[in-house]
């Protein structure tokens, strides 16, 4: 549910004023071993992945015994900008956020660093010159979740099947995240290498061609309104490249309610692995999805510990996923949780 905005204005008010009136004593310097303050600013509410990524936060800095101040951005960069001044007015020791979008954080990652105060990219990327403003980034490799679901394709869709170019629809992620672009980036690095390999006269394979491509902001709702566009005003396309599993059952239900049978009439393929996404898999209404996990609560909490204690952590710590294809033995699949 939706909190009003005057309630988020109010929650700003009450931490600014928590912040200011009860600094923390400079003098509790984090350590190894013992408690710290984290300062951890989500996006929002807006997948089912995305509030498994936050439950693994809280729950993991509860097992670390680790104090996490936590904020949820209500889907706005303005709102997670004045959460971590207000992590850097109360003096935490650590600040994590998970940016919205890449770019627009130069200047409060400058008043963290004045602050001294180290911040861990979580899960999105951010696009910065001075990458010495923050100490390192915990994610998934987007790029590779774009190139996986690309080289899926090319193996679905051979020369016999088409006397055309495979035509694709994508349904993007939110607008200058990280994700989207990178998946989309990956995606089109293996169709266009594959396509050139699909011109030479002696080749014998299927070439692929995106025809639309407009972001669903990660919302199941977009994906429906989208697809139900698409579905509107494009006469034929044989393959739905989504970026999360929200925006692909949205578009599902589009689909269904035009009496177009998805993963057959339309081959699709999914991110996330969430548990719907799975069971549409196992329906046999998408096709292939590929794994974006969402456990990094502990992975964060293990290098927010390095942090704390002054010491460095990796640059890049990747957490890794699989893919799940309909000819995999699908039964084996453990619950998603999310
Ligand atoms: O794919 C989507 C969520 O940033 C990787 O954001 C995350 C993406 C994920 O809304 O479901």
């Amino acid at each position: 549910m939706k909190m009003p905005f005057c309630n988020v204005l109010f929650c700003f008010a009450l931490l600014s004023l928590l912040c200011s009136a009860c600094r923390r004593p400079p003098e509790s310097a984090a350590s190894r071993e013992g408690s710290f303050i984290l300062g951890f600013s989500q996006i929002g509410a807006e997948s089912a992945w995305r509030n498994y990524n936050t439950r693994s936060v809280q729950e993991a800095a509860g097992e670390a015994g680790i104090q996490l101040l936590y904020f949820n951005a209500e889907q706005k960069q303005e709102n997670q900008i004045r959460a971590i001044r207000s992590f850097i007015a109360y003096q935490v020791d650590v600040i994590a956020f998970v940016p919205i979008v890449s770019t627009g954080w130069e200047h409060v990652l400058e008043e963290a660093r004045d602050a001294e105060i180290p911040v861990l990219i979580c899960d999105r990327e951010i696009s910065i010159h001075d990458e010495s403003l923050y100490a390192g980034f915990i994610g998934t490799d987007s790029l590779q979740e774009g190139r996986s679901a690309a080289e899926f394709l090319i193996g679905r869709f051979n020369a016999e099947e088409m006397d055309r170019p495979v035509r694709i629809v994508e349904l993007s992620g939110t607008e200058g995240s990280s994700v989207a672009i990178k998946r989309a980036l990956g995606f089109r690095e293996i169709i266009a290498k594959h396509n050139a390999k699909a011109a030479l006269p002696e080749a014998d394979l299927a070439r692929f061609e995106i025809i639309f491509s407009a972001s669903g902001d990660f919302l199941r709702s977009k994906g429906y309104e989208l697809a139900s566009f698409i579905l509107e005003n494009i006469d034929e396309f044989d393959v739905l490249f989504s970026h999360n599993d929200g925006m692909t059952l949205g578009a599902i239900d589009a689909m269904k309610e035009r009496e177009i049978q998805p993963g057959t009439d339309i081959i699709i393929v999914t991110i996330d692995a969430e548990q719907a996404g799975i069971n549409a898999l196992r329906r046999g209404e998408v096709n292939f999805v590929v794994e974006c996990n969402p456990r990094q609560g502990p992975e964060i909490m293990r290098l927010a510990r390095f942090l704390a204690g002054g010491d460095r952590i990796p640059r890049i710590t990747y957490v890794h996923g699989e893919v799940f294809s309909e000819d995999d033995d699908l039964s084996q699949i453990p619950p998603r949780g999310y």
